[in-house]
């Protein structure tokens, strides 16, 4: 009996991987099929599969056409797979040419046809396309754009950059984007903006991006006061639309699996949290005035910084003292902050700078070990559980693509579709978050230091 392995995502269903099957089938008596897990998908770069592990084994099952079928869930699965159901032919389509002549070792390799024209690639950017705008005074905005190029069902339709700020944005090198002379005029042509500018201009930009329909997602902080806050999220509801902030850490998989970890009791119960992120800004030589044009450490940090804490330890804290280092008391740019929280059953705190610089670990301490990722730790890849018997210790690690800003369009993208924000960041982290800004820049809870 000759046995015949394929592996495949299988994504939407197509004719191409029907015809695939088929023709594998025909090279023997007994054809598994591996269909690729999610985990895997990511791990190798496919983040855009819109079809659950489940949806895309039943497809593939209903077809008839395999005798076995199965998970891929780890790079060099393939070895293990063809030694123990005895292979004797691996196959898998012609696009594939060259990259599993490795397994020849093993058992014969043979590419096949591919079916022209057809892909799951294109079948997702027809069953849905955004047209998202980039309304932005930021060089960041290009890393968003870029990133936009891996989302399927996505294009950028163009950027509007307020005046006075004076920005090209560009794709790729030597390919500028369109370019609109007002915010109307860049809603008229997109459905979706991603807001990329001084958090002081957030609350006019979504309020008009809002009230034309259109879904938003905005560098965070939202707006820099609760009753702003809360009309704008109520506007998105009544209008059934996505508002959500681009905290892209909060995408990434090795954070999410950190943050999960550590929720589903693995260090004990949690004590501290302590999260820092600094960045050392050439300050010197800038003026009062220019330095109101930056984001201040708190406003450019604070964000991120206090995502674990209301991850993990919830927004109703007992009290706070923010402390904090003004390079000017008139434009209230800070140069260090730290802010220290206090929760019924644990503590926390915060320290971000941009006119000083630290260790930017996330640490979370618990009864029984403790959560610890690495500098820089919102954007990382790895992180570790340790526990007073080092052997104990364990090691994670996960393919970071693109800081999580990639993961964050396509959580926006589903959210829009599914017409739900289910997979955008929790509403109430958002409002705590705005609430901490607004009582640092009113000076409630703050302690000057000389
Ligand atoms: N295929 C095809 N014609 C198409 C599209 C896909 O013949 N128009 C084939 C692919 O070559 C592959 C199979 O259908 O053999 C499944 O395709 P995908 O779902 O895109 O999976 P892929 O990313 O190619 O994964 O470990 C996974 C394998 O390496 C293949």
């Amino acid at each position: 009996m000759t046995k015949v392995i394929t592996y495949g995502t299988y994504d939407m269903l197509h004719q191409g991987h029907i015809n695939l099957l088929k023709r594998a089938r025909d090279l023997g008596d007994h054809l598994i099929v591996g269909v690729t897990s999610e985990d895997f998908d990511k791990a190798r770069g496919k983040i855009n599969v819109r079809q659950s592990l489940m949806e895309r084994v039943e497809a593939v099952k209903s077809l008839g056409i395999a005798d076995e079928v199965i998970v891929e869930e780890y790079a060099g699965q393939k070895i293990d797979d063809i030694l123990r159901y005895g292979i004797d032919i691996f196959t898998v389509g012609s696009d594939w040419e060259g990259y599993f002549d490795y397994l020849g070792k093993w058992c014969r390799v043979i590419y096949l046809d591919r079916t022209e024209g057809i892909s799951s690639s294109e079948l997702r950017s027809e069953s849905c396309n955004i047209r998202l705008g980039i309304v932005t005074d930021n060089k960041y905005a290009e890393k968003i754009i870029r990133e936009s190029n891996y989302v399927n069902g996505l294009t950028i339709s163009g950027a509007y950059v307020p005046p006075p700020c004076n920005l090209t944005l560009s794709n790729r090198p030597g390919s500028s984007i369109p370019s609109f002379e007002s915010l109307s005029d860049l809603l008229k042509r997109s459905d979706a903006v991603s807001v990329v500018v001084k958090p002081h201009l957030h609350y006019q930009i979504i309020r008009a991006a809002l009230e034309a329909g259109k879904h938003v997602l905005c560098e965070p902080p939202l707006v820099l006061d609760s009753i702003q806050d809360e009309q704008l999220r109520r506007l998105a509801r009544e209008k059934e639309l996505v508002l959500t902030e681009g905290i892209k850490t909060a995408y990434s998989t090795a954070y999410r699996r950190f943050i999960r970890l550590v929720q589903s009791g693995r260090i004990g119960k949690i004590v501290s949290v302590d999260a820092t992120c600094t960045s050392k800004a050439d300050l010197e030589a800038k003026k009062p005035e220019e330095l109101e044009n930056l984001w201040g450490s708190l406003c450019g940090w604070g964000p991120m910084a206090l995502l674990p804490i209301f991850q993990l330890l919830g927004t109703n804290y007992k009290r706070k003292t923010i402390i904090t280092s003004l390079a000017d008391s008139d434009v209230k740019f800070d140069l260090f902050t730290k802010i220290d929280f206090l929760f019924p059953a644990a503590t926390a705190s915060i320290k971000v700078a941009k006119g000083a610089k630290s260790e930017g670990a996330l640490v979370v301490t618990g009864t029984e070990g403790y959560g610890y990722i690495p500098a820089p730790w919102w954007k990382t890849d790895y992180f570790e559980l340790r526990f007073e018997n080092p052997g104990e210790n364990q090691r994670f690690f996960y393919q970071l693509d693109g800081e999580g800003i990639r993961l964050e369009l396509v959580s926006f993208l589903r959210s829009i579709e599914a017409g739900s924000r289910e997979l955008c960041l929790d509403e109430d982290i958002g409002r705590a978050i705005t609430e901490v800004l607004q009582d640092f820049y009113q000076g409630k809870d703050v302690e000057y230091l000389a």
